[in-house]
């Protein structure tokens, strides 16, 4: 059976929701990072890079975001979580996904995990202080001409939207009132409606 690797208020939750959404049997195992649980022996023999989410499959363990979401919407047709038989679209679709990870999560990461970047504290401080403009200008991007509606590719929904729904999540904390960009916020609020995140978030929660 598929397991999943998490830890509450991260990027894991977008592959967490795709399971749901895709209505499989999964396990889920919790990572506590503040008990530096991604960076004990243990878990570093399933990842080695100390990092969430980790999905771990009859194949092996599969780790980065729209890897592990591209390899659900993959394995369970059926879903219809990707536009599978359209090469166009799903090369539209993996391009979100892309952005999500490389761009906008590593811009949210200069504000807890600046030690990343730099040794120097004023650098950390100097990191962190971009941060809302930052997310503001990717979010900006996204609101402007990369969200379609009423889902983020269009009339469908796809592994794109929990993965926008979890980076949206982090926007408050990230000093960005999310209220500039309308059609997020209308996103995130439908999605928190779904049956397949209400039961995703009572389990992360908890
Ligand atoms: N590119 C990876 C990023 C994974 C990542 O950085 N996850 C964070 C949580 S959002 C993490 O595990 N951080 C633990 C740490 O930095 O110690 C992905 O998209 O899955």
């Amino acid at each position: 059976m598929l397991k999943l690797f998490y830890t509450p208020g991260t990027c894991s939750l977008a592959s967490h929701i795709a399971l749901e959404e895709a209505g499989v049997e999964y396990e889920t195992r919790r990572i506590d990072f503040s008990k530096g649980e991604q960076t004990t022996p243990e878990y570093l023999a399933i990842n080695p890079k100390g990092r969430v989410p980790a999905l771990v499959t009859e194949r092996g363990t599969l780790t980065e975001t729209p890897a592990v979401l591209a390899y659900i919407a993959q394995s369970f047709p059926e879903a219809r979580l990707a536009p599978l038989n359209e090469p166009f679209e799903f090369a539209r679709l993996q391009s979100f996904l892309s952005y999500l990870c490389s761009t906008v999560h590593v811009a949210h990461a200069h504000a807890r995990r600046a030690a990343r970047w730099a040794d120097d504290p004023a650098a950390h401080e100097a990191m962190k202080a971009k941060v809302p403009k930052n997310m503001t200008d990717c979010f900006a991007l996204i609101e402007g001409s990369m969200f379609a509606g009423p889902f983020v590719m269009g009339e469908d929904y796809s592994i794109a939207d929990p993965y926008l729904f979890t980076i949206a999540g982090w926007l408050e904390a990230d000093g960005v009132d999310p209220s500039q960009f309308p059609k997020i916020l209308d996103h995130r609020n439908r999605m928190g409606e779904r049956p397949a995140v209400t039961r995703v978030l009572a389990v992360v929660q908890a």
